[in-house]
């Protein structure tokens, strides 16, 4: 049990989001419940991928266990934890995710809400083999009508529409960090009270000492992005080379330069004719960091302006993206007019 020298020092995830709403004096705090069970989703995925190594034990992904039980993907368990403890409550009407080809939207026995989330329920799930770290993103919008069954254009809002959004990392302590437009805060949870508590209250990039991206990629880069590259390397003398870190995992990749400073990219590229805008998703992958980029003065571009102004058109868009440190990210801008257009 943690030792806490002063109980009254500590925040929890309810009481600051409960004192964000009372910003709003015509909140409704249905928001408020949604990032609450959304903590709650957190809780529920961390106490697995903390015991996916187990998998060799207890059998394998769709495998029957010891139990005579099917263990389930660790990715889908993200999905469908998710779903079921926000999809009854009143709140969504609907929900859209990495997992899923449609939207889903609310099960007809429950009441509908005025909210839509999108998410990518594990961030990275290629990794979990190798014990590092994985995520969950989420962002969350009002629905464009007032009343009557969702249309998936609903969900084509771009994410300057955004009301909320964030993440969950697992990693050495699993963080929920968030922001409904008033700074972006973070959560460390203390497993020995099962809750998040507030341990980086207004997070804003700090000068930045990393860049994150796959070179392994480079020979199907643009020239813009090459010459970009050499930059943040050094090249030039625009800026003191940075420190290269890259775990594949784009939370923790985000998040790490969210506190040290830096800038990630994942841009266009040739490797693959069938995604010639990279590997990221707009809405529930870059639309939700770069919301909270830019919450913590920092900048997201698809490389030719910023992401969140883009209007989607479909649920599972590919966007190159580069996010971070506001001058750093800005600049691949120029690097990019200037050489490949
Ligand atoms: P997975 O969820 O399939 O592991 O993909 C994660 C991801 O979309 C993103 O989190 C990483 O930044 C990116 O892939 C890494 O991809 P590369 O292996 O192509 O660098």
């Amino acid at each position: 049990m943690t030792d806490y020298a002063d109980p009254s020092a500590i925040i929890t995830i309810e009481r600051h989001i409960l004192e964000e709403q009372s910003i709003h004096p015509e909140a409704t705090g249905t928001l408020t419940n949604i990032l609450y069970d959304l903590a709650l989703a957190g809780k529920v995925i961390a106490s697995k991928t903390t015991r996916a190594g187990l998998a060799e034990i207890l059998g394998r992904t769709a495998d029957v266990n010891v139990q005579g039980e099917t263990v389930m993907k660790l990715d889908r368990f993200a999905d469908l934890t998710v779903v079921r403890l926000t999809d009854h409550t009143g709140r969504l009407a609907g929900l859209a995710s990495e997992e899923n080809v449609d939207f889903l939207p609310i099960p007809k026995q429950y009441p509908m809400g005025k909210y839509l989330l999108v998410f990518d329920p594990l961030d990275g799930s290629s990794n979990v083999d190798f014990n590092m770290p994985v995520g969950t993103i989420f962002g969350i919008y009002k629905r464009l009508k007032e009343s009557g069954p969702v249309s998936v254009d609903e969900f084509f809002q771009p994410g300057r529409n955004l009301v909320a959004s964030g993440y969950i990392a697992y990693g050495t302590s699993t963080m929920f960090v968030y922001t409904a437009g008033h700074g972006v805060h973070g959560f460390t949870l203390d497993p020995s009270v099962g809750e998040f508590l507030l341990s980086h209250p207004n997070i804003k990039i700090p000068k930045a000492k990393y860049f994150s991206v796959n070179l392994g990629y480079q020979m199907y880069w643009s020239r813009g992005v090459q010459l970009y590259t050499e930059y943040l390397q050094g090249h030039g003398g625009g800026v003191k080379p940075l420190s290269l870190r890259y775990l594949g995992t784009l939370v923790s990749d985000f998040h790490r330069n969210l506190l040290a400073g830096g800038v990630f990219y994942y841009p266009a590229d040739s490797k693959d004719p069938k995604m010639p805008a990279g590997k990221l998703r707009l809405l529930y992958e870059a639309n939700p960091l770069a919301f909270i980029a830019e919450q913590a003065g920092g900048y997201a571009s698809n490389g030719n302006g910023p992401i969140l102004d883009i209007k989607p058109n479909s649920l599972h868009q590919r966007t190159p993206l580069y996010i971070g440190d506001k001058e750093l990210t800005a600049k691949v801008e120029e690097f990019i007019r200037g050489q490949d257009e």
